[in-house]
C-alpha cells in the first residue's frame, strides 16, 4: 500500500446543504438526515437521497445487507452473530473471543444494493481496542481484473482504522491483488477521531473521487483512471496484526454504526420554496412512523376484553357503588379467552383493567375496589397478571386499558388528587406485569362526571418511563377512527396536522383528517394512524340478552375489509360472561370467520409475477417492480421524484379469476399513494375494474371476478412518489360454501 502524506484540509470546498433542500428523501432517515454535509452541487443539481440503512428496528435488513461468515478472515473469523442491530439506530459489528478463536463482523450490500457514482456517507463510532479494524468501503468482483486501470472496477476504502491513535486511512486498489496490483492512498491524523461519532463520505464522479471526514475535504484523486462500474458497500471488522495485538484486546469491542447514506446528483426540482402546495406534499410525504408505531400496525387484528362488574349488573356503565363481592367468576378461565383470540388471527388482547366503575382486575393497593375484595379466587386472583402471563405463554402481546374517568374513586374530581392516584396506578400496572404494547386511554367521561383536569401529559411521561415500547391510543401514537361500527374512512391517510392538544392531538371525528386541504398550515405534521375498535354485539360488555345478536359473519368480513383493508388495525371487542368466559356463540362466530378469512387469503394468485413498471426509481434495480410481489414487504417499488402517476403491469403467467385485491405502501418512509384504478386487458387496451383512493399500510378491494392472465395498476396520483411493497390477488368463495351452509 501506497501512503502519501497528509494533505492540507481543505474547508472551502464542500458546503452544509439542509436535507429541506435536499427535494423529497426515499428513505426512513431520521432526523438527523436532516443536517447532513453534502458537497455543492452544480447549478440547477441537487441531491436526492436514492438508499440508505439508519439501522432502526431489532434486525439487520438482510434485503439491504448480506452478513458475512461464517467463515476464516485474515487472522480472525468473520462470523454472522457478531452483526447485528442494538435496537437504538445503530449496527454493531462486535469483536470477541469464542474459545480460543476471535471473530467479528461484517456486512455488505452485494446484490442488495450496487451503484456507481455519487456520495456515500457513513457515521461510526470506532471501537477502543488493538488487534482489529474497522473500514467503510466499496468493493466489486471485477476489482479483480487486470487492464483497463481500475476504471473497471477499484477496491475504495473510504475509512479504515486500524490504530488506536486519531488516525485513518483512504485507499485504492486496482488490477487485482496479484503482481499486476496498483494502489494509491493517504493516511492522516484527524485529532479527536478515536471518541463519538464521525463521518465519511466519499464523492464518486465519472471524472474523480473526493473524500471527507466530517464533511471536510481530506483526499482528492484521479487514481487508476476512477472506478466507472457499479460496486457495492461493506461494513467490516477485520482481525490481524495490522490492527495490533489481538490478545492484548479487551473484548468484546464493538464499531458501532449510525446510518449509511448514498446520494445521488439530479436535476434539482422547480423550487418547492415558491410553491406552497407541492412544499406541503413534500412535507407530507416524507412523514413517517416510529419503530413502535410501525411494529403495532403490522398486529393488524387485534382483541379487545372488556370485563368488570358489569358483567353481573348487565350495565354497560357501572357507577362505582356496586359491591366488589358481586364480581364472581367461578369458571374464568384467561387461556380460553387467549386461544380464542389466537385461533382468530389476532396479535394482541387489550383488557378494560379497569373501568368507568373503577373496579381493578388487579389488586391495586390504591383503593379497595377491586378482585382483591371479590369472591374471585377468594380474594387472591389477578386477571391482570393471569392474563399478561397467558399471552406470553401464547406469544401475544398486551395492551391495557385503565379508564381515567373512575366514577369510584373518592379524589375523582380533586385534579391534584385524582391525578395522583391515577399516576399511581399507571405505575402500579405499567411496572409490575411484564411487556404492555399498548396503553388505551378512554376520553368517556359522563355528562355529569365531577370537572377536573387529567393530567395527559404526566400520565404520558409515565408509560414512557415504564413501557418505552408501548404505543399511546389517544395520546401521541395511536388515535381513535372515530366511530364505534368498525368502519375507517375510505381514505384513511395516517399523515395528519396535529391541533397541538395531548388528548387525541386531532378531531378524531372529522370527515377528513388527511388531505392537502385537511392538512391547512401543515404546522404540526405527524404520523397518527387509526385503530378502529368495534364490539363483536351490540354492547361493549356482556349482555345475555344479546347472545342472538353477535354480529354475523358477513358484517364482520365487511367491518374487516373496512379497517384492516382501510389502512387501519382492527380492535374488536369479546367481552367474556358471568361465568368469566367467551360465550360459546362469540367462539363459534369468530371460528367461522377465520375460516372466511382464510379461506380468501390463503392463495395470492399473483405471488411471484412477472412485474414491470414504467418508472423505476433512478433506474435502480433495488427499486424495480419485481420488489413488489416478491413476498418481501421490506422491498419495495418506487419512483423518481415528482412522478406522481405511473403503472405497473403484473403477468400472472396464466388466466385467474379473482375478486378481491391487496395493495400495501412500504410505509416505513411515510405514506404516499393518493388514488389508483386496477384494470385488465379488454383487447383493445386496458379496461378499470376497480378503483381506490388511499393505500398505507394496507388496501383491501372486493369487486365482481375479473378473469385475466395481466393485471395493471395504475397510481392516478400520489405525493412525491409512490411506493408498492405488496400486492395481492384472491378468490372469495361464497360464505355459504366455506361454511358448509
Ligand atoms: C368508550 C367507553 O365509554 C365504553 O364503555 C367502551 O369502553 C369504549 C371502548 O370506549 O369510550
Amino acid at each position: 500500500m501506497k501512503t502519501t502524506s497528509f494533505p492540507r484540509i481543505e474547508f472551502a470546498l464542500f458546503c452544509l446543504v439542509l436535507c429541506l433542500s435536499l427535494g423529497p428523501a426515499v428513505s426512513g432517515a431520521s432526523s438527523a438526515a436532516e443536517r447532513e454535509f453534502l458537497p455543492c452541487p452544480d447549478e440547477g443539481k441537487t441531491w436526492q437521497l436514492v438508499w440508505s440503512d439508519e439501522f432502526e428496528g431489532r434486525e439487520v435488513d438482510q434485503s439491504k445487507w448480506e452478513l458475512l461468515g461464517d467463515w476464516k478472515r485474515r487472522d480472525g473469523f468473520w462470523v454472522q452473530e457478531d452483526s447485528y442491530l442494538d435496537g437504538q439506530g445503530h449496527l454493531i459489528l462486535r469483536t470477541k473471543k469464542d474459545g480460543d478463536r476471535y471473530t467479528c463482523g461484517a456486512v455488505r450490500t452485494r446484490r442488495r444494493f450496487e451503484h456507481r457514482y455519487g456520495y456515500w456517507v457513513c457515521r461510526c463510532q470506532f471501537p477502543k481496542e488493538q488487534g482489529h479494524w474497522p473500514a467503510f468501503w466499496l468493493y466489486i468482483d471485477s476489482v479483480g481484473k487486470i487492464g483497463d486501470d481500475g476504471r473497471d472496477g477499484t477496491e475504495i476504502d473510504i475509512m479504515e482504522k486500524p490504530w488506536r491513535e486519531d488516525r485513518i486511512t483512504q485507499n485504492l486498489h486496482w488490477d487485482g491483488y496479484g503482481r499486476a496490483h496498483r494502489s494509491a492512498g493517504t493516511t492522516f491524523t484527524v485529532p479527536g477521531l478515536s471518541e463519538g461519532f464521525h463521518t465519511f463520505g466519499l464523492y464518486w464522479t465519472p471524472e474523480e473521487y473526493v473524500f471527507y471526514v466530517n464533511g471536510q475535504e481530506t483526499w482528492r484523486t484521479r487514481a487508476g483512471g476512477v472506478s466507472q462500474v457499479p460496486e457495492y458497500a461493506k461494513l467490516t471488522e477485520e482481525i490481524g496484526k495490522w490492527g495490533g495485538d489481538i490478545t492484548q484486546a479487551r473484548l468484546p469491542d464493538q464499531f458501532v454504526v449510525d446510518y449509511v447514506r448514498v446520494y445521488d446528483i439530479v436535476d434539482a426540482p422547480t423550487s418547492t420554496a415558491d410553491d406552497p402546495t407541492r412544499s406541503l406534499i413534500e412535507r407530507a410525504a416524507n412523514v413517517h412512523p416510529s419503530p413502535q408505531q410501525l411494529a403495532w400496525q403490522e398486529l393488524e387484528f387485534i382483541a379487545f376484553i372488556h370485563y368488570t362488574v358489569n358483567a353481573f349488573t348487565d350495565k354497560e356503565w357501572g357507577d362505582g357503588t356496586e359491591n366488589p363481592s358481586i364480581f364472581n367468576p367461578t369458571q374464568l378461565d384467561v387461556h380460553q379467552w387467549v386461544q380464542t383470540c389466537k385461533d382468530a388471527g389476532m396479535k394482541m388482547v387489550i383488557l378494560t383493567a379497569k373501568h368507568h366503575d373503577g373496579f381493578c382486575l388487579w389488586p391495586s393497593k390504591y383503593t379497595e375496589h377491586s378482585v382483591k375484595n371479590s369472591p374471585y379466587k377468594n380474594g387472591q386472583g389477578d386477571i391482570v397478571g393471569e392474563l399478561a402471563q397467558a399471552c406470553r405463554e401464547a406469544g401475544l402481546k398486551l395492551g391495557l386499558y385503565v379508564s381515567p374517568w373512575d366514577r369510584h374513586e373518592p379524589t375523582y374530581g380533586d385534579t391534584e388528587g385524582y391525578n395522583k392516584f391515577y399516576k399511581n396506578q399507571l405505575r402500579e400496572i405499567l411496572g409490575n406485569y411484564g411487556e404492555v404494547t399498548e396503553v388505551w386511554f378512554d376520553g368517556a367521561k359522563g355528562e355529569n362526571a365531577k370537572d377536573m383536569e387529567y393530567d395527559w401529559a404526566g400520565y404520558y411521561a409515565v408509560v414512557r418511563e415504564l413501557q418505552p415500547n408501548a404505543v399511546i391510543f389517544n395520546g401521541p401514537d395511536i388515535r381513535w377512527v372515530g366511530n364505534e361500527r368498525g368502519y375507517a374512512r375510505e381514505s384513511e391517510w395516517s399523515v395528519v396536522n396535529s391541533n397541538g392538544s395531548l388528548f387525541g392531538i386531532v378531531n378524531c371525528t372529522a370527515k377528513d383528517l388527511g388531505s392537502l386541504k385537511a392538512l391547512g398550515d401543515a404546522e404540526r405534521l405527524v404520523w397518527y394512524p387509526a385503530e378502529t375498535d368495534v364490539s363483536i354485539r351490540p354492547g361493549w360488555f356482556y349482555h345475555a340478552k344479546e347472545d342472538n345478536r353477535v354480529k354475523s359473519v358477513e358484517h364482520l368480513l365487511d367491518i374487516y375489509f373496512s379497517s384492516v383493508g382501510y389502512n387501519s388495525v382492527l380492535l374488536l371487542n369479546l367481552p367474556p360472561d358471568k361465568r368469566g368466559l367467551i360465550h360459546e356463540n362469540d367462539v363459534q362466530r369468530l371460528r367461522e370467520f377465520r375460516k372466511v378469512l382464510d379461506a380468501i387469503f390463503d392463495e395470492n394468485l399473483a405471488a411471484g409475477a412477472k412485474a414491470t413498471a414504467s418508472n423505476v426509481r433512478a433506474g435502480n434495480p433495488a427499486f424495480a417492480a419485481t420488489r413488489i410481489a416478491d413476498g418481501d414487504a421490506r422491498t419495495y417499488w418506487t419512483t423518481d421524484d415528482w412522478t406522481t402517476s405511473a403503472t405497473v403491469e403484473f403477468d400472472l403467467g396464466k388466466e385467474c379469476t379473482f375478486n378481491v385485491a391487496k395493495l400495501a405502501e412500504y410505509i416505513k418512509i411515510g405514506q404516499r399513494i393518493a388514488a389508483f384504478v386496477l384494470e385488465v386487458p379488454d383487447g383493445a387496451g386496458w379496461k378499470e375494474f376497480a378503483k381506490g383512493t388511499t393505500v398505507g399500510y394496507k388496501r383491501l378491494l372486493r369487486f365482481d371476478p375479473v378473469t385475466a392472465s395481466k393485471i395493471r395498476v395504475r397510481i392516478l396520483d400520489s405525493r412525491v412518489c409512490p411506493t408498492l411493497s405488496g400486492f395481492g390477488l384472491y378468490f372469495a368463495p361464497p360464505i355459504k360454501d366455506v361454511l358448509g351452509q
